[in-house]
């Protein structure tokens, strides 16, 4: 702690430089978020200091949740679905495990998971005390579905599946993992945290969603393809009291039962999130998807003709390919566990980033 305070300026000059620091979005083709909408910086910024671990304190910010849950909800063919937001698809992965086990009480639970699944899932299944049956992926890297029902044993609370994964952009077959969870009588979450706000505004979307009667949960990230603030997820349920199993009592608080992960949690964040969707629209969302998709195809032909073959045929905009080579200077992309290149087309990823990327490798 320093004695005596700094002076504004200092400070603020200390901290710009810090800031020039940082990597800028102009060169980031790793990532899965991206430059804020203007919209929801406006709006977080109006929400500031609103605090959703005591909602009774801010009844408006803690409607505007309730809304955001609503519209995803409708997004995903269930406008009576339940669901909060959460700080992104970890905590929301970590919860929809907890009600799984809420729900089945085994001596040894497991959970039957894909090979391609994100990290959270481990950081899930350690804190929960889960075992994790993975599963496979198939030559398109997508789960394979005929090596689900084997792992399956009596000790299995849940099923997983990925609405678009993080390392290659693949929607798994959530048709067959819900009607495998229907005839097994087990919970299926729907890992879209970053498909969650893409695949609903394809031209041909698969289906993934609450339309499916055996999913009973998904995680969807404004954070990443929603172009909110940080951090913004959201855990949605198919019956809103499958997040009671998760209460707990708050006797000295303005509710007296809680079910979220966090305590203290931002509103502004959850303001940024709604006020991007219902600013963009479903014309407008669709319009930025299909720019990243369109970007995403470009880029898989553009370096298929400097000799970079596609790894897979992505659902989403998550390319990759089969290369070691090094990132051009001063951009920066990311390698799979496979060791592929990969390259996330995000909004902020513009079609003239994309053609410039393309010639600084051809060189
Ligand atoms: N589920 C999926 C399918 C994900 O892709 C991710 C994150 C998560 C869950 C976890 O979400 P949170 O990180 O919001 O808790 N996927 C990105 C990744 O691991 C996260 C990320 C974003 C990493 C931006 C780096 C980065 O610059 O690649």
């Amino acid at each position: 702690m320093l004695n005596k305070g700094l002076a504004e300026e200092e400070l603020f000059s200390f901290l710009s430089k810090k800031r020039e620091e940082d990597l800028c979005h102009s060169h980031i083709l790793s990532s899965m978020c991206t430059v804020p909408h203007p919209i929801a910086v406006k709006a977080h910024l109006m929400f500031m200091e609103t605090n959703l671990g005591d909602p009774g304190l801010f009844p408006g910010t803690a409607s505007l949740e309730r809304l955001l849950i609503e519209r995803l909800g409708d997004l995903f063919h269930h406008r009576e679905a339940g669901g909060y937001a959460t700080s992104g698809g970890t905590e929301s992965n970590i919860q929809a495990l907890r009600i799984a086990k809420a729900q089945k009480k085994v001596d040894k639970p497991n959970v039957v998971i894909p090979e391609t699944s994100h990290f959270s899932f481990k950081k899930a299944c350690d804190i929960l005390g889960i075992q994790m049956k993975t599963v496979p992926a198939d030559r398109s890297m997508r789960t394979d579905i005929s090596e689900v029902s084997d792992a399956i044993d009596k000790n299995t609370i849940a099923l997983v599946g990925i609405a678009g994964s993080t390392e290659y952009g693949m929607v798994d077959d959530i048709g067959a993992l819900a009607t495998i969870a229907e005839e097994e009588d087990l919970y299926l979450h729907v890992d879209a945290a970053f498909g969650g706000l893409v695949i609903p505004f394809l031209p041909n979307p698969p289906a993934f969603d609450f339309a499916l009667p055996g999913v009973s949960s998904i995680a969807v990230d404004p954070h990443k393809m929603g172009m909110s603030t940080l951090p913004a997820g959201a855990l949605l349920v198919r019956e809103p009291q499958m997040l009671g199993l998760l209460n707990i009592d708050t006797p000295y608080l303005t509710v007296k039962q809680e079910y979220t992960l966090a305590g203290t949690r931002p509103g502004a964040s959850v303001a940024g999130a709604l006020a991007v969707l219902d600013y963009m629209g479903r014309d407008g969302m669709e319009a930025v998807v299909a720019g990243c998709m369109k970007n995403t195809s470009r880029l898989i032909r553009g370096m298929e003709t400097l000799g970079f073959p596609r790894a897979v045929t992505p659902d989403v905009n998550v390319a990759t390919f089969i290369t070691n080579h090094p990132a051009p200077k001063n951009w920066v992309v990311s390698q799979t566990r496979r060791g592929h290149m990969r390259i996330i087309c995000m909004p902020h990823v513009t079609a003239d980033m994309i053609e410039q990327f393309l010639i600084d490798i051809g060189e």
